[in-house]
């Protein structure tokens, strides 16, 4: 009858979408118990599969993280197709890819969590309200908004409407080019208050200027952090 046929229908939506979460906060309400750790989400449906790090401890949980910086073990210093694709290890340093934070952020709304260390165990945080991405063909956009301060300050801000730059694809605003500058990759202007993706280097070390891990309005831009990671949770 129509109604078999519209409950089978249902059902099918309903259990791809238990089966396909599309990030870690749908997880979340498939488990209410489930732990921080390594987890497949789908981004963009079934053949989308890609293992992400789910944070569901800090502020309440349910976070997807898209960059992670931990120890070092991950060069971050690559190009263009890395940075769209994704690349590292997702128990510890990885970039989740900017087709899937395109994907991710164009089907929900997401806030924005940053979480970093210093070599001392000083913990801080800056989170935003809002926080997208445009898709390849505008750059990649940044777009990030209501800044709330967790102790790190703000250095998002700056980097707002900018495209992103690897060190083969220059689309900063900056006569030279950023990415080879400053060994990252990044939403670059001229060029940066932070570079989450640039070299890890241990803490305080001025020899290069600004080529390290760092986030300026807290440690300085000559700072390399111990740990930083970006990660996303859909607004309500
Ligand atoms: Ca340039």
């Amino acid at each position: 009858s129509v109604c078999t046929e519209k409950c089978a229908r249902l059902k099918r939506h309903l259990c791809s979408r238990f089966s396909q979460p599309v990030d870690c906060s749908e997880l979340h309400q498939q488990d209410k118990n489930m732990q921080s750790g390594v987890y497949t989400i789908y981004p963009l449906g079934e053949r989308s599969a890609v293992q992400v790090y789910c944070d569901m401890d800090s502020l309440g949980g349910e976070w997807t993280v898209f960059q992670r910086r931990t120890d070092g073990s991950v060069n971050f210093y690559r190009p263009w197709d890395h940075y769209k694709f994704g690349f590292g290890n997702a128990a510890g340093e990885y970039w989740l890819g900017l087709d899937n934070i395109y994907y991710l952020t164009h089907q929900k709304k997401y806030e924005l969590l940053v979480d970093m260390k210093d070599f001392d165990g000083q913990q801080v945080f800056a989170r935003y309200s809002s926080f997208s991405i445009s898709g390849e063909c505008d750059g990649y956009q940044l777009t990030v908004t209501g800044f709330t301060d967790g102790g790190a300050g703000d250095a998002l801000s700056s980097h707002i409407g900018f495209k992103f730059s690897t060190f083969d694809k220059d689309q900063d605003t900056w006569p030279n080019n950023c990415a080879k500058s400053f060994l990252g990759a990044f939403w670059y202007g001229q060029c940066h208050r932070t570079n989450p993706n640039g070299v890890y280097r241990w803490g305080a070390d001025s020899t290069l200027f600004a080529v390290g891990v760092c986030w300026s309005p807290w440690k300085g831009i000559d700072y390399s952090l111990k740990t930083i990671s970006m990660k996303i949770r859909p607004v309500q």
